[in-house]
């Protein structure tokens, strides 16, 4: 039998945060290996903090913080869930030994007792109150587990995530948009009011210049706060080259005011340049002084990425949900590359940081890229998660990592979209570098 742990994703989040941001690795499962009470403290021994789990009517556990050495007493801490919480108590210090019953004991002398070959929890009446559970003193059950208890973010990981960063700065770095048609690739981004459009940026920027900075005005306002459009070229650190992608930031879309649907038409296709301070009651019109009559390629946009506050994504009304999907349709239309990026996954509910490092595996945020899909259309594969900087002061390689992903793939599209070109759109000399 496969040995995988009967725990749901939900209860296993809820000890993760409970026991202050563990991951859990299954050592023993009692319907799996048969083995001798001896044999099963050998594999406790000197694996760290462990966790014990029961299965009955009611999953109850036992946290033991400390190494397990054989005849060291350790504190256990008890806890029961119920529906929605988890009742807990402590007990100990305890010879781990004894939790499994060693015969030297009489159970009734114990606080806590659980015997794998009847397969019952014998408990003391203050314990059972204390945890919430039926007032029975022996509860039968089904499966026994046993995990280590490692830290979610240990050493080891941060030292993998660091690399992961730094490769991703050196690619980043180096990266030339496609045959080089142009020498920086543009990315639009779109969304809503306050879905952290700028924030990307800011972020962006932070990652490159090494520590946070807030270029772009941020904030929260009915009204939405980015009035201008700009186009931010980065440079990499303060005084180094400018970097191979300008960032576009646009006015927040509304159903009533916003942006103007030509307007996004307009920049799509290179004829508004920086600065140009939108109206969100009429488009602009050839004429205007930040109206391009000619703009070649370098001035398109390359890739549009749809921002979206993650926590926002059910909530969005209908007419956003139909707004957003014209611009999807008149994207596809056009060939435009497209990606969606989803913002304020750190405010998630039972998100944690040490759950960044492995964010698309989280299920609150599965299921929230389910939701964008089958609300507004968009391929799962094209949905990016990132955390902005927005109240941190310092930089965070995990933070880092979600942010320089999500701008490596958002690249990746437009490099896409500039080999889907029709040839008469191409096929000029590349750009000089002047
Ligand atoms: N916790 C958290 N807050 C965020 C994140 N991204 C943005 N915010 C906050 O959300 C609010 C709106 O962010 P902005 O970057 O101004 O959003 P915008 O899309 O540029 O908004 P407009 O310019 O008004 O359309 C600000 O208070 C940000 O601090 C995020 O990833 N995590
Ligand atoms: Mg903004």
């Amino acid at each position: 039998m496969a040995m995988t742990t009967s725990l749901t994703w939900m209860q296993e989040k809820k000890l993760q945060i409970g026991l202050g941001g563990k991951k859990f690795s299954l050592l023993y499962k009692a319907s799996v290996h048969e083995i001798s009470l001896s044999n099963l403290f050998e594999i406790f021994c000197n694996q760290g903090p462990i966790l014990i789990l029961i299965y009955g009517d009611h999953v109850i556990g036992a946290y033991v913080s400390e190494n397990y050495q054989r005849e060291t007493p350790v504190s256990i801490l008890l806890f029961a869930f119920q529906e929605t919480k988890i009742s807990s108590c402590n007990i100990g210090p305890y010879k781990l030994v004894k939790l499994f019953g060693e015969t030297v004991c009489e159970p009734k002398d114990l606080e806590f007792y659980i015997n794998l070959w009847t397969q019952k929890v014998t408990m003391d009446l203050k314990i059972i109150k204390k945890l919430n559970l039926p007032e029975c003193q022996n509860i039968s059950f089904q499966e026994c587990e046993v995990f280590r208890c490692e830290d979610l973010l240990d050493t080891r990981k941060l030292q993998g995530v660091t690399e992961f960063r730094e490769s991703l700065l050196s690619a980043l770095r180096t990266y030339k948009p496609y045959r080089e048609l142009v020498h920086q690739t543009r990315i639009l981004l779109l969304g809503p009011i306050g879905a952290g459009k700028s924030s990307f940026f800011n972020s962006v920027k932070s990652v490159f210049r090494g520590h946070v900075t807030h270029q772009a005005l941020v904030g929260s306002d009915t009204k939405g706060i980015t009035e201008q459009y700009r186009t931010y070229s980065i440079k990499d650190g303060k005084d180094g080259k400018s970097l191979p992608f300008i960032l576009c930031d646009s006015m927040g879309l509304d159903e009533e005011e916003g942006m103007c649907m030509g307007d996004i038409l307009h920049i799509l296709k290179g004829h508004i340049s920086d600065r140009y301070q939108f109206n969100f009651m009429k488009p602009i019109t050839p004429g205007h002084g930040n109206w391009n009559d000619f703009p070649l390629l370098q001035d398109r946009i390359h890739c549009v990425a749809i921002v979206l506050d993650a926590k926002s994504v059910e909530d969005l009304s209908s007419e956003m949900v139909a707004k957003i999907k014209r611009i999807r349709r008149e994207m596809i239309k056009c060939g435009m590359a497209h990606v969606v990026l989803l913002t304020n996954v750190d405010s998630m509910t039972l998100i944690r940081k040490g759950d960044l490092i492995d964010i698309y595996r989280c299920m609150p945020v599965k299921l929230k890229l389910e939701a964008v899909h089958e609300k507004l259309g968009f391929a799962l594969s094209d949905i990016l998660v990132v955390s902005n900087y927005t109240s941190e002061w310092d930089l965070d390689p995990v933070m880092d990592v979600l942010i320089l992903s999500a701008l490596r793939q958002m690249l990746w599209a437009a490099d896409d979209f500039l080999e889907d070109l029709p040839p008469e759109e191409t096929d000029r000399p590349p750009l000089s570098t002047s």
